[in-house]
């Protein structure tokens, strides 16, 4: 059955689009965002297993003790038994989902023994982003292809930016295998930076500041939003975080700061 209604989408639906047909939450390349993906996975698979046993028992009873085949309800009432029975399972399963649950919100939670501190600032609606240690900082702002797309009446297909939306000026570039803790504000209305790869979802807030840490698995680009309604141009501040390794990154900081003392000299 499941096959006949894939074979029937996928005939109707281009091929693009069953190739992106992605479901499921990305695992990520972050500790924090695979623990996270995994601790899902659990969760959804224990509920997968008690759908099936509660559904199981009750489409059995409802077809095999049905009324017209002659079978008597049940007459018991307040059953201490059963009472308990069906207190005591469903608070021991709920502890059994508490414990790597809490585990993983500590290990989320800990940003000790971090390398690098990297501090985000939201604005209305741009990202600047600060390396504390080497007294980096710039502004990414979307690029201009796709701002210029974005407009009303801009008779540019879309489809043809690349990476429409999802692009920016200056990336954020980051080392492979080093733990960086993530410094969070926003300097006038709340936002959230997202990067589904590389876990997490954390508000950036006027006047507070939130943490949280990363450590990049693999190399590669990996993209994200603002993912707290900040105003009309919400939808027009993506995040693109270039993760290199480690030798590429310090000579990418060595470069920033020889630009730093050319502008300051001239
Ligand atoms: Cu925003």
């Amino acid at each position: 059955m499941k096959i006949i209604i894939f074979v029937l989408l996928s005939t109707l639906m281009p091929a693009v689009v069953v190739a992106d047909w992605e479901t499921n939450m990305p695992r990520g390349v972050t500790p924090t965002s695979i623990a996270a993906y995994d601790l899902h996975m659990l969760i959804f698979y224990i509920t997968v297993v008690i759908g099936i046993l509660v559904f199981g028992v009750m489409l059995y009873s409802i077809i095999h003790h049905r009324k017209s085949k002659g079978y008597q309800a049940a007459t018991f009432h307040e059953s201490t038994k059963v009472e308990i029975i069906w207190t005591v399972i469903p608070f021991l399963i709920l502890i059994g989902m508490a414990i790597p649950a809490t585990k993983t919100l500590i290990m989320m939670e800990d940003t000790r023994n971090s390398e690098i501190t990297l501090k985000v600032t939201g604005y209305q609606w741009m990202w600047k982003y600060e390396y504390l240690e080497d007294d980096i900082a710039f502004f990414s702002k979307i690029d201009k292809d796709s701002n210029k797309a974005r407009r009303l009446n801009s008779s540019i297909d879309v489809n043809k930016v690349e990476h429409y939306l999802r692009n920016v000026d200056n990336p954020v570039v980051l080392p492979t295998n080093t733990k960086i803790r993530i410094l969070l504000t926003a300097s006038d209305v709340l936002h959230a930076w997202w990067v589904p790869e590389l876990g997490g979802k954390k508000d950036a807030i006027p006047g507070y500041i939130n943490e949280m840490w990363i450590d990049i698995k693999e190399p590669g680009i990996y993209r994200g939003q603002c993912a707290e309604l900040c105003g009309k141009d919400h939808a027009f501040m993506p995040i693109v975080v270039k993760a290199v390794p480690k030798s590429e990154y310090h000579k990418w900081v060595s470069i920033q700061k020889d630009n730093r003392i050319a502008t300051k000299e001239n």
